[in-house]
């Protein structure tokens, strides 16, 4: 296989000529062609297989020091150092091709270079983007496969538009200090070296979805956010949709193939997306949803039957787990699995319980999306789905309470850039820090946020018929470091109240910080919370949220004259609320 559009020949051929590989393979995206690639990584031990009860599953299991995305060495490379804004690393373009270059130089002798042609979202949809990845990784096409619409399909609209982001990517030496994720914008081009973990090295996924596609939407007129897309479907029959952000392992997945409580079993969850939205405004003044990815690659840690049963239960069958245990039997194993006992850990040393956890608190599951017992067809609309409510949260043990409401967009845009939440183990560094996090956007934004927040003004500014923006917690402790609120699926009962606002019901009382429910407006039929937790949980410490305001008034400033002057004036009404 090769191709007709000259652009990607050419670029084919330089790589090619550049790294050295001992065979070129264009990947079709066929189902023998993945057999062909896991049989390949079978043998050579890349993959493992997994017993009878977990059919097509496979281990992999990755370089103890490739574990999660690396921040640190993440550089955004615009002309300027501004444009990039202080949310990023800098690095002048000239010098990140000739550093990424040196590093290229004959990294594949003796691979397979593969040709991955991508499209991210509905290939028939007018909102996706093609991309192309050159890897020398087998687990990356696997990978890309159930992540992206892979292989000819995207190949042929390539080859119709012309256009493409190119995305070079080998796993190099896995040495950490030769470990580079550069993305190049304006000559939609991503540079990835030296890591084989898939926010690193899936380049549709963080690079190209998120990265390269912000920077593109800005000029283009739409938004692409790392949120999840959920239908919340009422028991009268009626579906709204619901675009989420939350920093990553705050619980998207979770949230976006909810199971509701048993008490409120006629309302039902449609999963759209789990990670990213691609978000337009419409004809009709609303905003419209389509999920870039076509997979999920899940947190696998915590996932049980009673967490999270449609992600417990989607994961058995035609899945790769990266990094989890195994047990003496030979089937994945993982802390809140809930069932049977590790007797390897995912470095594949014997696990004795006092060498820490038994799968690394970042491995994860790749899945296709059609395995969620919560799919919807809707999924794959090239229209996407129209957006009612946004919502915006972090994980906060204290202060921010379970649910608020924002005025309005312009509100909800200082709501969303002051999100801040504890670090996880989804990014290498220290874990349990509070962190700016604006929109879950930190590790994501393909340019200054300042420019980004004016870029949410006016695409507010143009919509007439807005989605009502809140902010949620689930993770409220207690002094003694107890959770406040049981999460998981009784996080329905907000959704309802957000849903019923954004109707013009729902009860709810003025705060300076917005709008939150009052103590009867929760649905709480069927689960006990304490008064004292609910009222925890609902309460605004104003002392604490001046202490907020100031330090969220600090750090917008540090965007300088980049700072849309509308943020200001609403920090500054909100200071005087709390006054
Ligand atoms: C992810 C992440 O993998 O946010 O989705 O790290
Ligand atoms: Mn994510």
């Amino acid at each position: 296989m090769t191709t007709s559009n000259p652009a990607l020949r050419n670029w084919v051929d330089e790589v090619a000529r550049h790294t050295q590989p001992e065979r070129i393979h264009w990947c079709d995206g066929s189902e023998a062609e993945n057999q062909a690639l896991i049989s390949a990584m079978l043998t050579d031990g890349t993959l493992k297989t997994l017993n009878e009860r977990w059919p097509d599953c496979y281990l992999h299991r990755s370089d103890p020091n490739d574990v999660a995305r690396v921040e640190h060495v993440t550089f955004i490379c615009t002309d300027s150092e501004q444009d990039a804004g202080p949310n990023n690393n800098w690095m002048a373009p000239a010098e990140a091709h000739r550093l990424a270059d040196g590093l290229f130089e004959g990294c594949m002798q003796g691979r397979t270079l593969y040709v991955i042609p991508y499209c991210m979202g509905p290939v028939d949809s007018s909102y996706s983007r093609c991309g192309v990845e050159i890897t020398d990784s087998p687990y990356v096409v696997t990978n890309m496969r159930i992540m992206t619409r892979m292989g000819a399909a995207a190949l042929q609209r390539i080859e119709r538009e012309g256009s493409f982001v190119k995305g070079l990517h080998s796993i190099g030496d896995l040495d950490p200090d030769n470990r580079y994720i550069m993305h190049f914008p304006k000559e939609l081009t991503i540079k990835s070296i030296g890591s084989g973990y898939g926010g690193n090295a899936l380049l549709g996924k963080k690079c190209h979805a998120l990265r390269i596609a912000s920077y593109q939407a800005r000029s283009e007129g739409w938004l692409a956010e790392h949120m999840l897309i959920l239908g919340l479907q009422d028991p009268t029959g009626r579906t709204r949709y619901i675009a989420a952000a939350f920093p990553s392992q705050c619980g998207k997945t979770n949230l976006a193939m909810l199971v509701p409580p048993e008490s409120q079993n006629d309302w039902r969850i449609w999963t759209v997306g789990d990670d990213i939205a691609w978000l337009h405004p419409g004809d009709d003044g609303r905003l419209y949803a389509i999920n870039p990815e076509s997979g999920f690659f899940g947190v696998v840690p915590g996932t049980g039957r009673e967490t999270n049963k449609n992600a417990f239960d989607m994961i058995h069958r035609d899945t790769i787990f990266t990094n989890v245990g195994l047990t003496a039997d030979n089937e994945p194993w993982w802390e809140g699995r809930g069932e049977s006992e590790p007797a390897l850990d995912w470095r594949g040393q014997p696990f004795t319980g006092g060498n820490g956890d038994a799968a690394h608190p970042n491995s994860r599951f790749t899945v296709s999306a059609r395995q969620n017992a919560d799919y919807t067809p809707l999924m794959d609309d090239p229209r996407g789905v129209p957006i009612s409510a946004i919502i915006f949260g972090g994980r906060r043990r204290g202060l921010a309470p379970l649910v608020y409401q924002a005025r309005d967009w312009q509100h909800g845009v200082l709501v969303g850039a002051s999100v801040a939440s504890e670090t996880t183990a989804a990014a290498a560094g220290e874990t349990g820090i509070v962190r700016r996090d604006p929109m879950a956007m930190k590790p994501f934004c393909g340019y200054n946020f300042g420019d980004y927040w004016a870029h949410w003004l006016n695409i507010g500014a143009n919509l007439s018929n807005p989605p009502s923006m809140f902010h949620v917690n689930w993770f409220r402790r207690d002094d003694q470091g107890r959770f406040l609120w049981p999460g998981f699926g009784d996080n329905l009962r907000v959704l309802a109240w957000i849903i019923e606002r954004c109707e013009g019901g729902g009860r709810a009382k003025q705060t300076p910080i917005g709008e939150l429910p009052t103590l009867d407006a929760l649905d709480l039929n069927g689960l006990h919370v304490p008064d004292e937790d609910l009222e925890a949980l609902l309460h605004v410490d104003v002392q604490g949220w001046r202490e907020e305001l100031d330090a969220i008034g600090k750090y917008l400033e540090s965007y300088g004259d980049r700072l849309p002057q509308e943020l200001r004036v609403e920090h500054a009404r909100l200071t005087a609320a709390l006054r």
